[in-house]
């Protein structure tokens, strides 16, 4: 009986729909990232509304990513992808001290969200390669991450050129979602 279950489950499993969202500002590395880690082929959908959005099936995770910021009108549909979405990651260009206040506003508002209360967050201080990238510690500062009391968060400096830290942080987020 129990060898058959795991079977007709295995069978299941993959059909199971398990969503992590992949948001950031525009330039912060998430289509770099999303070909970096060559999960499979990734489509680009460009609704009539105007908002692009990549996505990627990988073991029956659904990896949807889109640049966040700008237009209030596209903010609402935004939450069709919070839903069902086990975990968020958000990445940073640690570069651009310039917008890193924006990226800060970007995060805490995408995570007050009624639909994102319990999801995890991966940050990923990206182009972590380049010379003027901030320390991973002062990114966190910067983002206000000690801040978020009862979320589960980590923080990952990460190359998308190089593929340096990626797989750390999804490790990290692998078990997050699955304690
Ligand atoms: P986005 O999808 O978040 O908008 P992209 O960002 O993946 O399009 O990346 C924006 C630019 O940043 C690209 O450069 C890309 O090569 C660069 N980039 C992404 N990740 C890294 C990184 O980890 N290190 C460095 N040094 N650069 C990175 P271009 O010149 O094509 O605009
Ligand atoms: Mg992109």
């Amino acid at each position: 009986m129990g060898a058959r279950f795991s079977r007709i489950a295995k069978r299941f499993l993959p059909k199971c729909k398990f969503r992590i969202l992949m948001v950031g500002l525009d330039g912060s590395g998430k289509t770099t990232i999303l070909y970096k880690l060559k999960l499979g082929d990734v489509v680009t959908t460009v609704p009539t509304i105007g908002f692009n959005f990549e996505t990627v099936e990988y073991k029956g995770i659904n990896f949807t990513v889109w640049d966040i910021g700008g237009q209030e009108k596209i903010r609402n549909l935004w939450r069709h992808y919070f839903q069902n979405a086990q975990g968020l990651i958000f990445v940073v260009d640690s570069t651009d001290r310039g917008r890193i206040p924006e990226a800060r506003n970007e995060l805490h508002r995408v995570l007050s969200d009624k639909e994102l209360e319990h999801a995890c967050v991966l940050i990923l201080a990206n182009k972590q390669d380049s010379r003027s990238a901030l320390p991973v510690a002062e990114v966190a500062n910067k983002l206000g991450l000690h801040g978020l009391s009862k979320r589960r968060w980590f923080i990952q400096g990460t190359s998308a050129i190089t593929g340096q830290g990626l797989y750390d942080g999804l490790e990290w987020l692998s078990k997050a979602v699955h304690p």
